[in-house]
């Protein structure tokens, strides 16, 4: 696949509201608000955010032009959102969640699932020991009951809305370097879990060499959504072309995030009934590539199954600004299973 080619699939619209939230809507310190968890909860669609701060545009190129010695890592919080209609948010005007420990650096990228009337939130955090996974339980978006870290590396790791076979299953992206020769060849994965804490029964779901639009690394993006015909669920794929250069604040960012699509087979998500072989969202709108801290990227966290059929697909756009893209559903099944779009 030529991927300077990659395009858009003509059934993702994105909304004309886009960017729905920026870092001029945040009630509190904010440089880029992106990477979003959403679900539709007691009659009220909720978000949570990822809000760096303390790290601008200005602090990077103090740093790159050596005017600071010292790189400058972002603190990050995570804020409350709420919806009627899961387009204009009221945002609460304090954050939520935040982790700093003399271990914990930041946690970041949330992914919310209401999973046995429990709200779930997956998140990441940076260690100083290592990228870790963790998972917490809220019963009201304030206090949240950190139940499982994972050990170094993973992260990206969302929660099916089921217990499947009894067990709670979860997306994950493990990042193995050794064995894979050193590079960013990272593939998806599932785990399974009796009660959220203890987690085992691990097998690859998705490698990263059957992603034609990928030449680097994929995983997880938003929470899979249940359809008749299987798990319907949406990954990131990256692709690194090493001649791109300065793009955003970095003086050299190479790669690419899109959005790819698959179906995963409802008593066995670890099988995937079919895969689209072209991407489903790829950077191109103005506020996925330019303007923005690392342009060229599109980072699903959220995705709601309307009544209608109408998915809602939540994303973060160039690593700065919250974005929301629908389809039909019914699109994005013919997408995963017809031959004619490259299924698997
Ligand atoms: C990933 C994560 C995301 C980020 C993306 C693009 O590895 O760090 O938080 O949005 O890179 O920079």
């Amino acid at each position: 696949m030529d991927l300077k080619q990659l395009k858009s699939s003509p059934v993702m619209v994105r909304h004309a509201k886009n960017p729905l939230l920026t870092p001029k809507d945040i009630p509190f310190p904010s440089d880029n608000v992106y990477n979003v968890g959403v679900i539709k909860y007691q009659g009220k669609y909720v978000m949570i955010f990822r809000n760096d701060f303390e790290r601008g545009e200005k602090e990077m190129d103090d740093f790159y032009s050596g005017r600071s010695p010292k790189h400058p890592a972002a603190r990050i919080c995570l804020g409350l959102a709420t919806s009627a209609d899961g387009v204009a948010w009221a945002i609460e005007p304090k954050p939520v969640f935040q982790l700093e420990t003399d271990e914990i650096e930041r946690a970041y990228d949330p992914r919310l699932t209401v999973v046995d009337g429990k709200v779930v939130m997956c998140f990441a955090t940076d260690t100083k020991h290592g990228l870790r996974a963790g998972i917490a339980v809220t019963e009201d978006f304030h206090h949240f009951d950190v139940k499982h870290f994972t050990v170094p590396d993973n992260r990206n790791m969302v929660l099916f809305p089921e217990r499947i076979g009894g067990l709670y299953v979860r997306l994950e992206r493990p990042f193995p370097v050794y064995s894979r020769g050193g590079k960013d060849r990272f593939d998806l994965w599932a785990s399974r879990s009796p009660d959220l804490e203890f987690w085992g029964r691990s097998d690859l779901v998705l490698a990263v060499e059957d992603v034609p639009f990928s030449n680097d690394k994929i995983g997880p993006a938003a929470p899979p959504v249940k359809t008749a015909r299987g798990w319907l669920t949406s990954f990131h794929a990256v692709d690194r072309d090493d001649t791109r250069g300065k793009n955003g604040w970095e003086p050299k960012w190479t790669k690419r995030y899109t959005a790819g699509i698959m179906l995963l087979d409802l008593q066995n998500p670890s099988k995937v009934v079919g895969m689209c072989k072209e991407p489903l969202l790829v950077p191109e709108a103005p506020y996925e590539v330019a303007g923005g801290m690392r342009n060229n990227v599109i980072f699903p966290g959220g995705m709601i199954l309307e009544p209608t059929g109408e998915v809602k697909l939540y994303y973060g756009a160039a690593d700065t600004v919250t974005c929301l893209a629908t389809a039909h559903v019914d699109d994005l099944l013919s997408l995963c299973t017809s031959p004619r779009h490259g299924a698997k």
